[in-house]
Order: structure tokens, then C-alpha cells, then sequence
């Protein structure tokens, strides 16, 4: 079987572990976000793409939900000693290798799914992991910010430094409508046999991957089922609320189940707690979506992959 997944970080990592293992035998094709990747320090970083790599390799910072497991920061104060910052995103030495490899690949003229397919010949995440794109996409944010008045900033400056304490009047992923799917992308999704959406942020996450020219059609195409990471009204962890505000659309299961509509989605997987949803031309089922424990998260894609393969 054949399954093409689209992940952003922790919601999508955590999923994905869930759904190898619950079909150790399917072929899963993974298709990441990079609108969340940044330079610093002259080095490329890509936090969902490390954070699905990482948690199906085994190196996740199992806590934190992002970066290495047993990480020390020495060159992170050692940078810091030089003034030299930001010292508001947390890179840790062991990351750091990850970022110097990756960023010597794509100065040789890498693109970034050969480099990724680098990066997994270590971790073995036991997927095929695809960028959405080898162009660069990067989400921005813009802001009342005030000191500097109205502004876009990099969407990791606004989740990670400011914590999305200024409210985002928009949300774009730039280059995006330039840009062209990543090699495979677009042929795994024709050869698969059903698409799931991982418990992902829908703006910022899935939203980016979709808004790549290309990826959207292919996927609506195909049997696709979602997996509401809005439980009860509130995201399960992180400010995703925060993005759903600035498309104006309510941080419910039902709204983002609309969001995605039937035009896209053929399933919703909701929790017990948001029984009540409704999407018009969309199968809602009611299950545990917390992937507190490996057999909770694999009964999870077990349940999502069902409903799929019984929408086909
Ligand atoms: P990020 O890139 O690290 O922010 O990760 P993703 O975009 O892949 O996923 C973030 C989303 O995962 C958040 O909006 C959370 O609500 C959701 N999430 C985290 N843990 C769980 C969980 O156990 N169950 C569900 N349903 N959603 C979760
Ligand atoms: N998230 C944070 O909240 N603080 C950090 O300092 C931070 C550092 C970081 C380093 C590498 C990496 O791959 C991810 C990192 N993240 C950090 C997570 C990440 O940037 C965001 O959680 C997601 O991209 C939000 O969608
Ligand atoms: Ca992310």
C-alpha cells in the first residue's frame, strides 16, 4: 500500500510514528513544510523537516517535541560570548551538525530533496521524506509591532520570540506562488492510495505544503482523510489558534474541518469530545485523538488509514 502523508513538526512527526507502525509494511511518503525554514548563522535550518527525521530516527528531544535528544549548547553560548545572536531561537551543538551538513550540500548545489535524502540515509526514519519544494518558502507573518510599526517578520521570529504575543494580521507564505513542487512530490501523491493529513497546523503546516502551485490538485484528487488537531475548541499544544484567527477562521474541529471542505477532505477524524461536528460533504468520525502513548498514536493512524480506505 501506498500512503502519502503531509506533516509539519510535532503533530505530523508524532502521527507518522503512529502510522508506521500500525502499517509497518506500507510504503509512506512523507511530504514536509520548509515555509518554517530559516537561515541563522549563515546556516539553512529546517525545523519540520529535522522534526519528522528526527522523531522517526529516533533523535527527538522526546519532551521538548524539537531538536536532539542529549543536547548541550556550547556553541550557542560560545556565538553569544561574540554578540553574535539570535539568541532567541535554541540551536544545539548535536542540531548544529545537521544544519553545517545541509548547508554545505546545498552551497555544492544540492537541492533540498537530495540533501533531506542525505540527511535520512543516517536517521532511517523507515519513510521517504520529501520537501514540498527545493525553491525557497518561507512564512512570514505580518505585525503591529510597537517599535517599528506595521511589519512582516519571519513566521519563526513571531511563534518562537514573540510567542505570537502580537496578533497576526497575515499570513503568507512567500515564494510559494513562484515555486514548484520537490521532485516526487506530485507522483507520490498520483500513485498513492489514499492521503492523510496528520493532526498538522492547518494554516501554517498543511496550509504552506497546499498553497505550493500543483500540490492542492493532486491531493483533492485523491481519497484524503484529516485528523483534527483542534480538540474541544483549544489546539492540543502550540498557538495554532493564533493562525486561525489571522485567516478568520474559528479554532474549532468543525471550522477547520470546513476549512479544509469537501472539496479537499473526504474524512475527519475528530475527538470523542467534538462528537457533535458536522461538515457538509465530509465523513466525520468521533475517536481518541491524543497520541499520549505509542499504541494510542498508532491506533490513531490506524483509524485515519480505516476511514480512508473505506471512503475509496
Ligand atoms: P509544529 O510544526 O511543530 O507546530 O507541528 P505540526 O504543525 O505538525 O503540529 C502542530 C499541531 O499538533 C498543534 O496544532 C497541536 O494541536 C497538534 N497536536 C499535538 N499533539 C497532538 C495530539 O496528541 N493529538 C492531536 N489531535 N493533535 C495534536
Ligand atoms: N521552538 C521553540 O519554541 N524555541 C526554540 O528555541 C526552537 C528551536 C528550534 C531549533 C531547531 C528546530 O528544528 C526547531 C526548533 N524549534 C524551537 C521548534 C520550531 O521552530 C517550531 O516549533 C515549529 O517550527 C513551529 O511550527
Ligand atoms: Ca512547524
Amino acid at each position: 500500500m501506498n500512503i502519502v502523508a503531509l506533516a509539519g513538526g510535532i503533530g505530523g512527526a508524532r502521527f507518522l510514528r503512529g502510522l508506521r507502525a500500525a502499517v509497518p509494511d506500507a510504503e509512506i511518503t512523507v511530504i514536509g513544510n520548509t515555509g518554517d525554514d530559516i537561515s541563522l548563522f549563515g546556516l539553512r535550518v529546517c525545523p519540520d523537516l529535522d522534526t519528522v527525521m528526527y522523531t522517526l530516527g529516533g533523535g527527538i528531544n522526546e519532551e521538548q517535541g524539537w531538536g536532539r535528544t542529549d543536547e548541550t549548547f556550547t556553541v550557542k553560548e560560545e556565538l553569544a560570548a561574540y554578540g553574535v545572536g539570535p539568541g532567541w531561537f535554541g540551536l544545539g551543538d548535536r542540531d548544529f551538525a545537521t544544519h553545517i551538513v545541509r548547508t554545505q550540500m546545498l552551497e555544492a548545489g544540492y537541492k533540498l530533496s537530495a540533501v533531506t535524502e542525505a540527511l535520512c540515509d543516517r536517521w532511517k526514519p523507515g519513510v521517504r521524506l520529501i520537501p514540498m519544494t527545493d525553491d525557497q518558502v518561507e512564512t512570514h507573518v505580518v505585525v503591529d509591532d510597537p517599535e517599528h510599526g506595521r511589519r512582516a517578520i519571519h513566521f519563526q521570529e513571531w511563534w518562537v520570540r514573540l510567542r505570537a504575543s502580537l496578533p497576526a494580521l497575515s499570513i503568507a507564505p512567500v515564494g510559494a506562488d513562484g515555486a514548484k513542487p520537490a521532485p516526487g512530490v506530485v507522483k507520490a501523491i498520483e500513485a498513492a492510495d489514499v492521503v492523510l493529513f496528520p493532526p498538522s497546523n492547518p494554516v501554517v503546516s498543511i496550509g504552506t505544503i497546499l498553497s505550493v502551485p500543483g500540490i492542492r490538485d493532486a491531493v483533492a484528487a485523491k481519497t484524503v482523510v484529516g485528523v483534527s488537531p483542534i480538540i474541544g475548541d483549544a489546539p492540543v499544544r502550540g498557538m495554532a489558534d493564533a493562525c486561525l484567527t489571522a485567516i478568520g477562521v474559528e479554532t474549532t474541529a468543525q471550522a477547520v474541518g470546513e476549512l479544509y471542505g469537501p472539496g479537499l477532505i473526504d474524512g475527519w477524524l475528530v475527538a470523542e469530545a467534538d462528537a457533535d461536528v458536522r461538515v457538509e460533504g465530509v465523513e466525520v468520525r468521533a475517536r481518541p485523538l491524543l497520541m499520549s502513548d505509542a499504541d494510542a498514536t498508532a491506533d490513531l493512524a490506524r483509524a485515519a488509514l480505516g476511514l480512508a480506505l473505506e471512503l475509496k
